[in-house]
């Protein structure tokens, strides 16, 4: 059982449509990793692969997928902008676990605050929000911290059933990207230096605090051990620092 392929498949061809993409490096030994977890009867293996992309006003397009049978299956599914473009982060993380699953939908904002902001990037959202949440209705509680990072829009929920995530959760998936696809047409780059060095700033607070937080260390540091994953975070799932280690210094 593969839940989320489809989703990926979808997401890279209607990319490769509407997009101009080129390859974007996955460092060596993270295209693809493989262990078996569990004891006796319960071995399953853990495969997790990597896809990455890029275009001009993207600068990474890039998902984890985990696939370790029935109970656990997950998308991380992230877009981050060029540093000279004022959009969203595209988020998408698309988890099932024995418990069941845990979906979270957003454009991520750099500015959640800024109403003309959220005027620009989050009412236009708004609508395909109140649809999808008729059926996929509020996941309850997450990390207060979390907050500042997400929009008005964000669609989180936690399904009992995976039919609902194969038809409804897809939906709302495919509708969000397409949302921000027309966002990505529409943008234009940002010249004003202090504009941008406030994208660049919100850039950074988004960037470690995902990769500071990430909720998939834990499973990952299980599977694959702590040297693997603090690679797998910092070297392709939250790259930014590591692209352009100038920024480092600036806090
Ligand atoms: N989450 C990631 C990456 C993953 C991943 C890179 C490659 O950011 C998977 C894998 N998310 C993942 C897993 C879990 C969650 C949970 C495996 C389950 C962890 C567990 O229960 O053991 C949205 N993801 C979650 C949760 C939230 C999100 C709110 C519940 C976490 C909790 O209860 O502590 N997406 C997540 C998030 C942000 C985001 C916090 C913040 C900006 O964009």
């Amino acid at each position: 059982m593969t839940l989320y392929q489809p989703f990926l498949d979808w997401a890279i061809a209607t990319l490769q449509e509407r997009l101009s993409l080129s390859p974007y490096p996955i460092p060596e030994g993270f295209e693809s990793k493989s262990a078996v977890s569990g004891k006796g009867k319960r071995q399953t293996e853990v495969l997790t692969t990597s896809f990455a992309c890029q275009s001009p006003k993207l600068r990474q397009i890039r998902a984890a997928h985990v696939q370790g049978g029935e109970a656990l299956q997950v998308l991380n599914f992230v877009i981050f902008p060029q540093l000279n473009y004022d959009l969203p982060f595209f988020g998408g993380d698309l988890v099932t676990l024995p418990g069941g699953h845990l979906i979270a939908l957003d454009m991520q904002p750099l500015f959640r605050d800024d109403p003309a902001y959220r005027e620009k990037y989050a009412d236009p959202v708004m609508p395909s929000f109140e649809r999808h949440r008729q059926q996929l209705s509020w996941g309850g509680d997450f990390p207060a911290e979390a907050r500042a990072f997400f929009s008005p829009a964000f669609l989180w929920t936690r399904p009992t059933e995976t039919a609902v995530v194969e038809t409804q959760v897809f939906e709302a998936f495919r509708d969000y990207l397409n949302l921000y696809l027309e966002f990505v047409d529409r943008a234009e780059p940002v010249t004003d230096p202090e504009r941008r060095e406030a994208i660049l700033q919100a850039q950074l607070r988004y960037l470690r605090y995902r990769a500071e937080k990430d909720p998939a260390r834990g499973m990952f540091t299980r599977l694959y051990g702590p040297e693997w994953t603090e690679e797998y975070i910092h070297g392709f799932l939250f790259d930014l620092e590591r692209k352009f280690p100038e920024l480092s210094c600036t806090v």
